[in-house]
């Protein structure tokens, strides 16, 4: 299967299979990533999700170029609609997402890890928007995502020029949160084992208000942040949390 979604302890891992193409895009393939995304947010019993590519060489080469070529304007469009929408799915899912850069990220597939809540790099991973050298500019969400995350001086850079980014410029810029030697799946358990403990509805109003922060005004993301905050407030974790704190032991949340 060219993409595989599997439950691992608290973590689901979806993997891009197709490591003949260095795990390039087919619409097919968006399609069954939308799908596995919809999976993810129907598992009751998991606390992040992990993404990462099949093979030592890609994390993803972006989008199937041979397919991109032979499709009709009409479909473009509806491609680059499609992977936009794809890729927003991990924005709205009920658990972070933790893309495992393991190698190429190219076009699509630097956006892929963009839409993604946290990525870490192996050290030979190399980012790229190379789209512009093909006559393209990226279509599922890099022009947005990136600047977000490097500035506008930067993303412009990196997206008129088409250039490489390595890992170690990728972390300085950052593009990524860690790069780190050795097992990344096991790296992407132990990141994310940070924050799995803590309430899983707390931390999605968190990462709601923070992802409104690049959209909305100053005075239009306070008012995100009061309102998602006194939702925090209410729920029993945040009941439990305090009185935690004031009985002197560690917080037991229940998810609710
Ligand atoms: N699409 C299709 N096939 C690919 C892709 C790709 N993106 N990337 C690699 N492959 C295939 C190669 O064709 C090759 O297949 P074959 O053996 O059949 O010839 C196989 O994967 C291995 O690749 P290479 O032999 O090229 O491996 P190298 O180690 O020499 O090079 C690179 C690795 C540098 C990653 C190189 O493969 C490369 O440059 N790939 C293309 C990267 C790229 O330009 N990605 C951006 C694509 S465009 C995009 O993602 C968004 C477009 C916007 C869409 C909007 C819709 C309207």
């Amino acid at each position: 299967m060219p993409v595989e979604l599997k439950k691992d302890g608290d973590f689901a891992v979806l993997t891009l299979n197709r490591p003949e193409a260095l795990n390039a895009l087919s619409f097919s393939i968006l399609g069954d990533i939308g799908r596995a995304l919809d999976e993810v947010a129907a598992m009751k019993d998991i606390r992040a999700l992990l993404v990462t590519g099949a093979g030592d060489k890609a994390f993803c080469a972006g989008a199937d170029i041979k397919e991109l070529r032979n499709r009709p304007l009409i479909d473009q469009k509806r491609g680059a609609e499609l992977g936009q929408s794809v890729f927003a799915k991990l924005g709205t899912l009920p658990v972070a997402s933790v893309a495992l850069v393991n190698g190429y990220a190219f076009g699509g597939g630097s956006e892929l890890a963009l839409a993604c809540t946290f990525r870490l790099a192996s050290p030979n991973a190399i980012f790229g928007l190379p789209e512009i050298k093909l006559g393209l500019i990226p279509g599922y969400g890099g022009t947005q995502r990136l600047p977000r995350l490097v500035g506008e001086g930067r993303a412009l850079e990196i997206i008129m020029t088409g250039r490489n980014v390595k890992a170690d410029e990728a972390e300085r810029i950052g593009l990524v949160n860690a790069v780190v030697e050795g097992d990344l799946m096991q790296a992407g358990r132990d990141f994310a084992g940070k924050f799995t403990r803590y309430s899983l509805p707390v931390l999605e109003f968190a990462r709601r208000a923070v992802q409104r922060a690049g959209d909305v005004t100053l005075e239009e993301g306070l008012r995100i942040e009061a309102d998602l905050s006194t939702l925090a407030y209410r729920t029993a974790d945040a009941e439990e949390g305090m009185a935690a704190f004031e009985e002197k032991r560690k917080a037991e949340f229940r998810d609710g």
